[in-house]
């Protein structure tokens, strides 16, 4: 450790890493080193770890939300640190969020159904995030299922999945989602191409006249944060095997952008002696990139010039090609991925099977459509544009390029390539590539900040990568996933992370600035989440009851720490019980989960909500349940039980016996010890309400929760003394010490806001 350069970088590393350097500057540095030579590590592992190191009680600068593959979900982490914060239940059911399991949540897996069968699972591919104006708005995510074609919308006010629409005429999809500049659409195009419709039997001869692509344009309405598939269209197209899709923006807003991997139109059949579909798909040296005038096709839709299949308007191929909606352009084999520039002026394809990227030049397209200037059409009478027409460039990035991601900086590209494992950094203006980095291995997807909307943040690209192999600690035969960040901020990409991720693979992930989210910390009481509306079984505390209506048990219950209120729910063998829950707890993160013996009710209640689950009772016997969060120190305690009584057996007064016989004595002591710590509760309140707390909105939320305890507490201490002027010492011990536990829990918040205060400056405003 000689060179001055090198003190320099390890003192600005130690920094970063939170090492206190004041005054054992070089102490700290000698351990560093000592450090590094122990593990191994070089300086520029360090110097990664210093630019990737999120100190704790920091957060993290962008947030990441990466498609779960097979898993049906969404990941959501941050950037640089790589830390998972969610994984987003949307097509699979989820047990910590209860998502699949509440009333509310089965609704939307059962809306998704398919032919009446439900969908458990689904292939997710490509997250998009609602844009204003070409910019990421943060307001919703949407996210495709490859496998039975639907889309799902995303609420990121709570990061819940609202809503699911099962695509009505496609049987496969892969161009999705991607969604218009104002979010007006949501695309998704097929993949393997089907005749239109749901279900269609039409024998495999009949490929070219009835099969068929296509591509959906699903209406999103902003104002009810759900798809309008009343309002939604699809443009049919030829059966060319459709892949990615990317909608237009400024210069080209309006138009959309469609790949294609099959314009052979071939059909395999190895086990019959046939070449395969990965030969036959590949003969030809071209594909065709679809250009497809979506505002033409809206107005052909509201002018009803559409087939309707299925119950759903679609603009037929003849339609297009009279009209003017579809366009083809050949693209080099078997392309893949398709992305439009910030600026909407130009459109880069990749060929899979091909060393080059594409650049396609939306002026030149605009100018051939607008002159009708085509060189051919296809077998269904779609224009075809001359491909050197339509080029800006292409440029040699390496073998098997995949996708496109723009930087902050002009005309600077970032592009996957497949065979050679690396990613190749480019200038799409001037045609030249400016760097290259290897990655492990096998990228598929990359994505940079904000890299899809017309302003791109620059900074970090994570690689997707398809393979781990040796980069992790194996588990076995299945290995993680692996995401690799990179520092795209100087001339030279540098590799920082490996995220391993245990999830299904991760096709496409978008990146937002975090500060544009703006979740919420708690819902308003009674709040039905997966509806976005009061829950009709909203109930508030001191209003429990158990009714019976329609042959169905219905049990209106509330949670707080730390009891279910009811404690015991006693039924019919045979009954139909609903079991409807709210959380009355407004403090931050005091979740309670409701667990059921042998039922498979298994719910998740944040502050404010209202769930439910419905189920039959059909076995006679004693079933305990309990909250399944350790929400506080009697979170044990936070028990109760289902009875369920055999048929024709009568109700029985259960036989309550306490452990302990208490005396005049027990309760007095316990009377005396909570005036005590009352006088300790009244100093934490002085110390907050002669502060500025008001200024704090998480301190308010914990002076609400604790004021919520405290009224508690004195509704306890009232019953209290009421047993006591009786004279029955048992219960009036009894309510002493659950006023004590209100104090503790009141006590507890009070402390927490306290400490918030101290550590964050709050002013003394009164004496
Ligand atoms: S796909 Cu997986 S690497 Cu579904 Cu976007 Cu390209
Ligand atoms: Cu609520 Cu544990």
């Amino acid at each position: 450790m000689k060179s001055i350069l090198k003190k320099a970088l390890l003192l600005s590393t130690a920094a970063g890493l939170g090492l206190a350097l004041s005054g054992a500057g070089a102490n700290a540095q000698g351990q560093l080193e000592a450090i590094m030579k122990a593990r191994g590590l070089t300086e520029k592992d360090v110097l990664a770890a210093a630019k990737t190191y999120v100190p704790t009680g920091k957060r993290d600068e962008f947030i990441v939300f990466s498609s779960g593959g097979q898993s049906g979900q969404v990941m959501v982490y941050g950037i640089p640190s790589m830390r998972i914060l969610k994984f987003i239940a949307v097509f699979t059911p989820e047990p910590w969020q209860g998502y699949g399991f509440d009333d509310e949540s089965k609704a939307i897996l059962e809306s998704a159904k398919i032919n009446g069968k439900l969908i458990t699972f689904g292939d997710t591919h490509h997250p998009a995030i609602s844009e204003t104006k070409g910019e990421y708005d943060g307001e919703y995510l949407f996210i495709n299922d490859k496998a039975n074609p639907r889309v799902a919308v995303i609420d990121l006010k709570d990061f819940e999945t609202k809503q699911i629409v099962v695509n009505p005429i496609m049987m496969s999809e892969h161009g999705g989602s991607f969604v218009t500049p104002n979010t007006e659409y949501i695309i998704e195009a097929t993949q393997y191409p089907a005749p239109l419709g749901k279900s269609v039997y039409v024998p495999l001869s009949q490929f070219n006249e009835k099969f068929r692509g296509a591509v959906t344009y699903w209406k999103f309405d902003r104002e009810k944060g759900r798809i309008d598939p009343a309002k939604s269209f699809s443009v049919e197209l030829p059966p060319y095997s459709q892949d990615l899709s990317d909608a237009g923006k400024l210069v080209s807003d309006g138009w959309s952008f469609t790949n294609s991997f099959c314009s052979e139109r071939y059909i395999g059949g190895i086990e019959k002696g046939r070449p395969p579909f990965e030969a036959g798909c590949s003969q030809k040296d071209t594909d065709f990139l679809h250009v497809v005038n979506w505002k033409k096709a809206e107005a052909l839709v509201k002018a009803g010039k559409v087939k309707m299949i299925n119950g759903h308007p679609v603009v037929m191929m003849d339609t297009s090609a009279k009209e003017g909606v579809v366009y083809l352009i050949p693209e080099p084999k078997s392309p893949h991925g398709v992305d439009v520039s910030p600026d909407g002026k130009y459109i880069i394809v990749s060929g899979k099977l091909d060393t080059h990227a594409s650049v396609y030049s939306w002026e030149k397209i605009k100018k051939l459509i607008d002159a009708k200037d085509f060189a051919g059409k296809d077998p269904y009478g779609l224009p075809i544009l001359d491909m050197k027409k339509t080029l800006h460039t292409q440029v040699e990035v390496g073998l098997g390029p995949l996708h496109t991601q723009y930087d902050s900086k002009p005309c600077v590209v970032y592009t996957s390539i497949y065979v050679d494992s690396m990613v190749t950094k480019w200038d799409y203006c001037k045609g030249k590539v400016l760097d290259q980095l290897h990655i492990h291995y096998n990228i598929g997807h990359l994505m940079t900040m904000e890299g899809d909307s017309v302003t791109p943040q620059g900074k970090y690209l994570v690689s997707l990568n398809k393979l781990a192999i040796d980069r992790f600690n194996p588990v076995g035969p299945l290995h993680p996933q692996n995401h690799q960040l990179i520092d795209i901020s100087g001339d030279k990409m540098e590799l920082l992370y490996d995220m391993p991720v245990p999830l299904g693979e991760p096709h496409y992930a978008v990146a937002i600035r975090a500060s544009k989210l703006k979740p919420l910390v708690r819902y308003r009481l009674g709040w039905d989440s997966r509806n976005d509306r009061i829950s009709p079984f909203k109930t508030r505390p001191g209003r429990e009851k158990i009714v019976k209506k329609d042959g169905v048990v219905h049990v209106y219950a509330t949670v707080i720490r730390s009891h279910i209120t009811p404690e015991i729910i006693e039924v019919e063998e045979g009954d139909t019980v609903s079991i409807h829950i709210t959380n009355v707890e407004r403090a931050e993160d005091e979740t309670h989960g409701f667990a059921l013996s042998g039922h498979n009710v298994n719910l998740s209640i944040e502050p404010g909500k209202t769930v439910s689950a419905t189920f039959k009772a059909d076995k006679a016997g004693i079933y305990p349940y309990y909250c399944t969060e350790f929400c506080s120190a009697l979170h044990l305690e936070m028990e109760g039980i289902l009875v369920v009584r055999p048929k024709g057996v009568k109700a029985e007064e259960a036989g309550f016996s306490e452990g302990v016989k208490y005396t005049e004595e027990d309760y007095k002591k316990q009377y005396q010890q909570n005036l005590q710590v009352q006088k300790v509760i009244d100093s934490v309140v002085n110390f907050i309400v002669s502060r500025n707390y008001k200024d704090f909105p998480t301190v308010v939320g914990l002076v609400e929760d604790a004021t919520d305890q405290l009224k508690f507490a004195a509704d306890a201490k009232k019953k209290a003394e009421e047993f006591a002027a009786k004279k029955d010492w048992q219960n009036a011990t009894l309510w002493a010490q659950q006023w004590f536990q209100y104090q503790v829990k009141a006590a507890d918040i009070g402390l927490r806001a306290k400490t918030y205060l101290e550590q964050h400056g709050a002013k003394v405003i009164k004496k």
